[in-house]
């Protein structure tokens, strides 16, 4: 086949899975065009069947703001119509989803087909909010196809928006480098200064990450445990929690490593990982780490109960208990045979559930559907 994908170039799962699933069709021989204004991120290297088409934003002293979806809708269906595409497969719904309706209106083929994967905060952040809930609801209306990347994303479409499409869920999937890890290699950390339990945390450190929460838990798990916290990533919060942790002196124990390309190295070292967003559809750095044997100690927002297992890849908190999430990780560091546990279920699970095998076929069988 001839897919389109469009995405968020940048940091960011859906970006993340989009570019790792066109990786994985071409190698299976389809030809992907990618169709974003930069080359997503994990691209990188050459890659057979793969090609970039970079959509020029026109800036002119009138535009305030430079009109991104128009001049997205005008490279896709360029592409669409140069290049004989036979799917679009959008990554994200706003402006994308738009976007592609648009060119779909704009090319003569007008049988074309479009799939849209709903992410998360398309739905509940950006979709929810009154400036664009309607734009929303229309484009997810006139997609061909809408997938979305957990159970609960697809059921708060349902609850949010007035649609009759019919949502397929296809969870997101583990890239491959992470289950090629030899992870017998685990716990040989640098960072590990004094023999220290190393927790870890990655995220773009936005509000709804709650970052801040980890300071307290450190806190308090400091007073009877010998742990670290390494911070990966960074965002708007992330000097607020770094004056937090000034404030409660606890810069020696909680390490600030900033946007890291191999998170995977850190995960090795990493004992449990931790997440205690406030909202997450899925929580890809939750997969990330469960595919590095690493147990994780989480909040039960959205769809992160889906991925990482209470009781058995580590535990799920209510948003916000500090004392709960402090307690739940003190459990998991203090009994070494629950560790072993979770860390091997946790392998287990992403290796087998969410393998890029198991789920790529169904994207296709997905684009086979919709173009049927
Ligand atoms: O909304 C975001 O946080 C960005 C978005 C993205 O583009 O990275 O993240 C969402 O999509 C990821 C990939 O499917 C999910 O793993 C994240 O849970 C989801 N974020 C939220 O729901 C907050």
């Amino acid at each position: 086949m001839k897919i389109g994908i469009t995405c968020y170039p940048t940091y960011g799962g859906s970006g993340v899975v989009a570019t790792e699933l066109g990786i994985k069709l071409a190698m299976m021989g389809h030809k992907i065009h990618f169709i974003s204004y930069a080359l997503p991120y994990r691209l990188g290297n050459f890659t057979t069947n793969v090609f970039f088409h970079e959509v020029d934003v026109l800036r002119y002293p009138l535009f305030e703001y430079p009109p991104y979806s128009l001049s997205l809708a005008h490279k896709m269906a360029e592409v669409i119509e140069h290049e004989e595409l036979d799917i679009l497969h959008v990554h994200y719904a706003i402006p994308h989803a738009t976007s592609a309706y648009l060119a779909k209106e704009i090319i003569e083929k007008k049988d074309f087909k479009f799939v849209t994967t709903l992410h998360g905060t398309d739905i509940t952040l950006i979709g929810s909010d009154p400036s664009y809930t309607k734009i929303v609801e229309f484009s997810i209306e006139k997609s061909d196809g809408v997938t979305a990347v957990s159970k609960y994303l697809a059921d708060k479409t349902y609850n949010t928006f007035n649609i009759n499409n019919e949502i397929q869920v296809i969870p997101n999937f583990v890239p491959d480098k992470f289950l090629e890890l030899d992870i017998s290699k685990k716990g040989k950390s640098c960072f590990k200064r004094n023999g220290e339990t190393i927790l870890t945390h990655i995220s773009n450190f936005r509000e709804l990450k709650r970052v801040g929460d980890l300071v307290y838990v450190m806190e308090k798990l400091l007073k009877k445990n010998n742990v670290r916290l390494l911070m990966v990533g960074d965002g708007p919060e992330r000097v607020k929690v770094e004056q937090l942790c000034r404030e409660l002196d606890l810069c020696d124990y909680i390490t600030f490593l900033g946007k890291q390309e191999m998170v995977e190295d850190v995960l090795l070292a990493t004992d449990v990982f931790l997440l205690p967003s406030a909202e997450e559809s899925f929580g890809l750095a939750v997969l990330e780490a469960l595919a590095c044997g690493v147990p994780c100690v989480t909040t039960n927002a959205g769809g992160l109960p889906e991925v990482n297992i209470h009781g058995e890849t580590g535990f799920n908190v209510e948003i916000g208990d500090i004392d709960a999430f402090a307690e739940h990780v003190e459990m998991i560091i203090r009994d070494k045979a629950l560790m072993k546990k979770f860390a091997l279920n946790a392998r287990e699970l992403a290796s087998t559930k969410y393998n890029s095998n198991k789920i790529v076929p169904q994207y296709l069988d997905y684009y086979n559907k919709v173009l049927a």
